[in-house]
């Protein structure tokens, strides 16, 4: 006889942008690769994501998300995960923090994207609130998921003065910690030229690892969303997070690294789709 594994839900609390692959167009497809159920909760709706591309349309759907958080609450929706990114507005991230602090009673684990900027700039759609308002949010986290410039944000620190050296990313790490309480993956972390990957602290064994692959040589729009999907994903099917962060970082590169040998735009994202098959080959059975 076949022991089913019963699938395992998400909610995933991130904008749709239509055109350019990020957030939900990369959450959806990468969780039910890894025989995750995904229930989307988007915060905006847009025509494309605002990382090279003008005039884009931007639907705010606060209104929809606190209707859509209420009505899962009175269904008791039994969430394994809470997993946020992109947010349309402060009120948002106020809402998505009673909401993660609701599913984690039930025993959801809370995994916190705090999607604010890259390469030391804000994101254009961000203000200071809303910047105050991710770090009010990721308080509430099992895991965050930042990239440098998202955790020079958190620790109030000009991106400048975050060192690239062994010792002082993992500080980093430890600092973005909270004394011990949530877990951290540090992306966009290159320990030697010619590579990148994460720092990781794991707060269920308080060791910080790093993982280290080749950098491709060019960035792609939305790495940081696919990395944060399939690191959520491997830890719903019970992956240790070092474990978890290095499957990340290895589906990252190889899909970077066909987007670059097809020489495609980096602001279209990587092109995942014809690796997904990769992710779903990968779920332990009992
Ligand atoms: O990948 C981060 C992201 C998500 N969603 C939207 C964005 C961005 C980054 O620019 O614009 C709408």
């Amino acid at each position: 006889m076949t022991i089913l594994t019963r699938t395992p839900l998400t909610a995933a609390i991130h904008d749709l942008s239509g055109f350019g692959r990020c957030s939900l167009t990369i959450v959806l497809p990468v969780l039910s690769a890894m025989g995750v159920q995904c229930c989307p909760m988007p915060t905006a709706c847009l025509s494309t994501h605002t990382g090279g591309f003008d005039g884009n349309t931007f639907l705010d759907l606060t209104d929809a998300l606190s209707g859509a958080m209420d009505h899962y609450r009175r269904l008791n929706l039994p969430f394994d995960a809470v997993y946020t990114g992109f947010m349309g507005s402060a009120r948002q991230m106020a809402l998505s923090a009673d909401f993660l602090r609701w599913a984690r009673t039930g025993g959801a684990l809370s995994i916190v994207d705090p999607v604010m900027g890259d390469n030391g700039r804000l994101y254009r759609t961000y203000t200071p609130e809303m910047c105050a308002g991710m770090a009010a949010l990721s308080a509430e986290a099992d895991v965050i998921i930042p990239n440098r410039t998202e955790a020079a944000l958190l620790l109030n620190v000009p991106y400048d003065h975050l060192d690239q050296s062994e010792a002082a990313l993992r500080q980093t790490a430890e600092a973005l910690s909270l004394d011990g309480r949530r877990s951290v993956v540090l992306t966009g972390v290159s320990l030697t030229p010619g590579q990148t990957g994460a720092a990781c602290f794991d707060r269920d064994t308080a060791a910080v690892t790093f993982v280290q692959t080749d950098f491709v040589g060019r960035a792609f729009h939305g790495t940081g969303d696919l990395f944060a999907s399939v690191l959520t994903g491997a830890l719903l099917q019970g992956d240790p997070l070092p474990r978890a962060a290095q499957r990340a970082a290895k589906f990252v590169r190889d899909c970077a690294a066909r987007t670059a040998a097809e020489d495609l735009p980096p602001r279209e994202g990587v092109d995942f789709e014809p690796l997904l098959g990769r992710l779903t080959g990968e779920r332990r059975e009992p």
